[in-house]
This record gives structure tokens, C-alpha cells and sequence, in this order.
């Protein structure tokens, strides 16, 4: 049975800024996921903060705020079967050096901070996510 979702997705600063927005996209579509809504922003770190509010106690969330705001990120809503927890496999573990081969992250992240992408960790974080970035 198929079990189509959506599921929020960010390009990090860090793989913007090395032009990487491409590729990345189109590990995405190879993988089957439809990227069915996008946009190229830069945010406030006040935006950050209510992004990653759940993070508020972490000894890195400063760090996060101000990374995930310090330049262009490209947002986007993906759509696949069992998307959220495919896109986690896909992306890799938090810490790229963690990540398995052919994860995103393995591919491209630098750090554990600067680690390339965002994806939602469970269906009604995505929700709550997709909202955040696309309510109009
Ligand atoms: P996730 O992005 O794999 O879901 P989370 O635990 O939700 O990982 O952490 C959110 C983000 O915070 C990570 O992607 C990473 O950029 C950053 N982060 C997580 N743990 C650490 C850490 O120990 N040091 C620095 N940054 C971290
Ligand atoms: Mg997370």
C-alpha cells in the first residue's frame, strides 16, 4: 500500500553557499521525491530561534540560530511515499563522519553543525514545519 507524505526539507547555508543546490535536488528527484514547493530565502535569527525552538536547552543552539541564518538556505516540501523517514535515510546521520555511504550528508556535509541539510524528524514535526516556512 502506498503511503504518500510530505515532509520539509533545507538546503544549509553551507551547501548553498558551495553551490551544491542542484546536485542536492536532484539526489532528491532521482530518489523519487517530487520537490513540490521551494523558495531561496534568507531568514532572521529570531526566525531561527522559533524554527529550532525545540533545541533552546542544547549548549549549540545559539551557534544553530546564528548558522542557519547567516546566509541564503533553499526551503522545500518533498512529496514520496514514506517521505519523512525516507528523506532521514537519505540524508544520513546528524554527523556527517556518522552518515552511511551515499547519504547526503556522508557526500557533503563538513561538520555536525555544518552538515547540509534539514529534514523533518516525524510526520507531525513536518506538518508543523511545512507551516512554518509555506502558510500563506
Ligand atoms: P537533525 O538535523 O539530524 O535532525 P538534530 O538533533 O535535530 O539533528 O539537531 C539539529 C541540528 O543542530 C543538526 O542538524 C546540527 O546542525 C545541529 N547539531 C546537532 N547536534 C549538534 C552538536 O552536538 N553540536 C553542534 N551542532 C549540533
Ligand atoms: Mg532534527
Amino acid at each position: 500500500m502506498s503511503n504518500i507524505e510530505q515532509t520539509l526539507s533545507i538546503i544549509k547555508p553551507d551547501a548553498v553557499e558551495r553551490n551544491l543546490e542542484n546536485e542536492i535536488k536532484e539526489i532528491f528527484k532521482i530518489n523519487g521525491f517530487k520537490i513540490v514547493k521551494e523558495k531561496k530565502i534568507q531568514i532572521e535569527k529570531t526566525e531561527a530561534e522559533k524554527f529550532y525552538k525545540v533545541h533552546e536547552t542544547k549548549p549549540f543552539y545559539n551557534d544553530l540560530c546564528s548558522y542557519l541564518s547567516s546566509g541564503p538556505i533553499v526551503v522545500m516540501v518533498l512529496e514520496n511515499d514514506n517521505a519523512v523517514l525516507g528523506n532521514r535515510e537519505l540524508m544520513g546521520a546528524t554527523n556527517p563522519k556518522e552518515a552511511k555511504e551515499g547519504t547526503i550528508r556522508k557526500k557533503y556535509g563538513i561538520s555536525i553543525d555544518k552538515n547540509s541539510v534539514h529534514g523533518s524528524d516525524s510526520l507531525e514535526n513536518a506538518k508543523v514545519e511545512i507551516d512554518f516556512f509555506f502558510k500563506d
